[in-house]
Parts: structure tokens; C-alpha cells; sequence
């Protein structure tokens, strides 16, 4: 006999299938049957995290032909390079997911998809270089170590080699602050400064508090996201002190103190109201760094047709050898 499957059975099938995959801590593949919401999500995540690392190219690249010796300039430059790689790798998984790069690259242009708001910074002093290292490189990395055990395979496996990266960079950048600080006074002084600019924008990074953050709960339940914004900017608190106390500079927060009774530090509020400007676009460089990628995309249309026509012809040769 033969039994007829509705429409609706089978998708309650699939969704069955998913929701155990998800609660044994297996990995959802590409080919695998995902609800539409998680694909959507998916997509929106990686994509911003790829256009963060390209954008993120900017405020540090402007610095690799003034650093101030060939070594210096050496390692940003490797950093830099990193960073393109990181946004290849995520928007490869994003294509997994049914993106198309070209108009994931439109949207951001067209300030349809964001990006992370840290890059809407000035990078006045080569201090900067050190803090963005130290700073923004150990947020990235209290975000996205618990990445690498994202639900979604590709996303995971990414987020494995870039971590590693990072962890590299954060490295470069404590090193470069710890010859500063060993420095003149002004090197030190220089050095203060770029913490004083960057401290609260590093803790916007997170996103907003969970109160406010409306996409947390649900990747959470999807283990796409496995920690919120607001126990990650806790993580990076208390990651963070001490290792101000080892290269001796003041962050600049009057209300950051240890809490015996809670065993984190407690910390004062950032500006949310910042944040949302920056995200919205009002941000200090935010026309800067859109413009500058706007004229790279241009100015890169003969690379990607030239690519594109050298692979039409392979292909052809290809189709002329097999007939
Ligand atoms: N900036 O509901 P939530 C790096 C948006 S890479 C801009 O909490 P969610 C490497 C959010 O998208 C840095 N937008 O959202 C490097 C959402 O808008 P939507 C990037 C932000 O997704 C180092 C809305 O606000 N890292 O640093 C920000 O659950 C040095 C509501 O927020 C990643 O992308 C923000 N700070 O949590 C490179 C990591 N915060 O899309 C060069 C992966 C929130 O609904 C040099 N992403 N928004 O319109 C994540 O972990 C998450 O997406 C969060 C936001 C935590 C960023």
C-alpha cells in the first residue's frame, strides 16, 4: 500500500530533523534543509561580519606607508592582508547560503547592509595601529571564539582560521604598545590618548544590551550566536583590566571596579545613543569608508570582466578538448 506524504508532513519532518540536529550540537550543512528565518539570519550575520573585515581595512591601511620603520610596516601590512582574506573566507560562507558576493557588495555600497561601527574611528596617531590591535582585535575575538561552534558548518569552520589570526594580530598590537609605553612620555602620552578613543567604542562593538537587542534570542535557540552581546562585553571587561594594569595606561571608565561579590568587574554605560548614530551612518568616517570602498569597487570592474572573460574562454577550451 502506498501511503501519500502531504506538503505539510514532510516539512514538519525536515523541521524535526533540523531541531535535533541543532539540540545534539551537530552541524547544519549547506545541502541540509534549514527553516527560512535561519538561512535569512545566517546570511545577515556573515555578510555583515565580511563587510566589517574589508571596511575594517581602512583606519589601520592608512597607516602601512607612514609606519615608522620597515618592521612596522611589514606586520601591518601582513595584518591588513589578514583582514581581505577574513572577508573572502565569510563571504564564501555566505554564498553556501544562496548569497550572490556581487550583491552583497551593492548592498553595502549602498548602505543597505551595515557593518561593525567600530570602523567609523579616525586613526589620527600610529598609537591607534596598537590599540586597534590590542582592543578591537581581543572584542573580535571574545565575539567569535564561541563562533567556532556556530550551528552553521561553514561559518564555524571559518571563524576557526580567523580566530587564529586574530589572536595574532591582538598580539602584535599588545607588543606595539608595550614598546610605546616603554618609551618617551609623549609615546606614552600618545598611547593614552588612542585608549581614551577607543575604550567605549570597543565596548559598542558587542552590540546593544540585550534589553535592546532584538535578534539575540532567537540565534541563540538556533545556536547560531552561543553567548549575549551583554555576557561578552562582560568577558572582554574583565579580559581587559588586567592587561591595562601590565602595560600601564587608564581606561578611561570613572565607575570600573572589581565586584567581590558578582567575580566580574562592574563598568559604566556606554553611549548607546552613539551607537545608534554610528550604526545609522552618522558616524565620524562613515562617509569616508563607504566612499573608499565605493571607488576600490570601481576602480577594480576591469579585474573581476578580465577574470571573468579568461574563465569564459578555459571553459570553452575545455568544452572544444572534451568534443
Ligand atoms: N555595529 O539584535 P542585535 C573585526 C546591529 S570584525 C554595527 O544585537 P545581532 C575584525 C545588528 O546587526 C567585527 N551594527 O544583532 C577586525 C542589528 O541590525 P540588523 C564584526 C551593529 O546580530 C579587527 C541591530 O544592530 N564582527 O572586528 C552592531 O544579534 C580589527 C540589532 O543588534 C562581527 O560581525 C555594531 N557594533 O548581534 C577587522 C561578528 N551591533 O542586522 C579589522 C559577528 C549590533 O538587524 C581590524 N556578528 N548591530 O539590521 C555578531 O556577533 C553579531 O551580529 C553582533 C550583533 C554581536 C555584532
Amino acid at each position: 500500500m502506498v501511503v501519500a506524504v502531504t506538503a505539510a508532513e514532510e516539512t514538519r519532518e525536515f523541521e524535526e530533523h533540523f531541531d535535533r540536529t541543532i539540540a545534539r550540537e551537530q552541524r547544519i550543512e549547506p545541502r541540509d534543509w534549514m527553516p527560512g528565518g535561519y538561512r535569512k539570519t545566517l546570511i545577515r550575520q556573515i555578510s555583515q561580519h565580511a563587510h566589517s573585515e574589508i571596511i575594517g581595512m581602512q583606519p589601520e591601511g592608512e597607516w602601512i606607508t607612514r609606519a615608522p620603520s620597515l618592521r612596522r610596516k611589514a606586520i601591518l601590512l601582513a595584518k591588513v592582508q589578514d583582514e581581505a582574506g577574513h572577508g573572502l573566507y565569510l563571504y564564501s560562507a555566505a554564498e553556501t547560503l544562496g548569497a550572490d558576493r556581487d550583491e552583497l557588495t551593492d548592498m553595502l555600497i549602498d548602505g543597505r547592509q551595515k557593518y561593525s561601527s567600530i570602523f567609523n574611528y579616525p586613526t589620527p596617531t600610529f598609537a591607534d595601529v596598537g590599540v586597534i590591535g590590542w582592543l578591537v582585535d581581543g572584542a573580535a575575538i571574545c565575539n567569535q571564539v564561541p563562533l567556532c561552534r556556530s550551528s552553521y558548518g561553514p561559518y564555524a569552520r571559518a571563524m576557526i582560521r580567523i580566530c587564529k589570526e586574530e589572536s595574532f594580530h591582538q598580539r602584535q598590537g599588545y607588543e606595539l604598545l608595550m614598546t610605546m609605553t616603554r618609551g618617551t612620555t609623549a609615546q606614552r602620552a600618545m598611547v593614552q590618548d588612542a585608549v581614551d578613543r577607543w575604550w567605549w567604542p570597543s565596548l559598542m562593538m558587542f552590540g546593544p544590551p540585550d534589553d535592546a537587542s532584538p535578534n539575540s534570542a532567537r540565534s541563540m535557540a538556533w545556536k547560531i550566536k552561543r553567548h549575549s552581546n551583554d555576557e561578552l562585553r562582560q568577558r572582554f571587561v574583565d579580559m581587559t583590566v588586567p592587561q591595562a594594569e601590565a602595560l600601564g595606561v587608564r581606561l578611561p571608565d570613572p565607575d570600573l571596579r572589581w565586584n567581590d561579590e558578582r567575580g566580574h568587574h562592574d563598568f559604566g554605560r556606554p553611549d548607546w545613543d552613539e551607537l545608534k548614530r554610528v550604526i545609522s551612518g552618522d558616524g565620524p568616517c562613515n562617509a569616508e569608508r563607504i566612499a573608499v570602498r565605493r571607488a576600490a569597487h570601481e576602480d577594480g570592474a576591469w579585474v573581476r570582466e578580465a577574470a571573468a572573460a579568461h574563465a569564459a574562454k578555459q571553459a570553452e577550451r575545455a568544452r572544444g578538448a572534451v568534443a
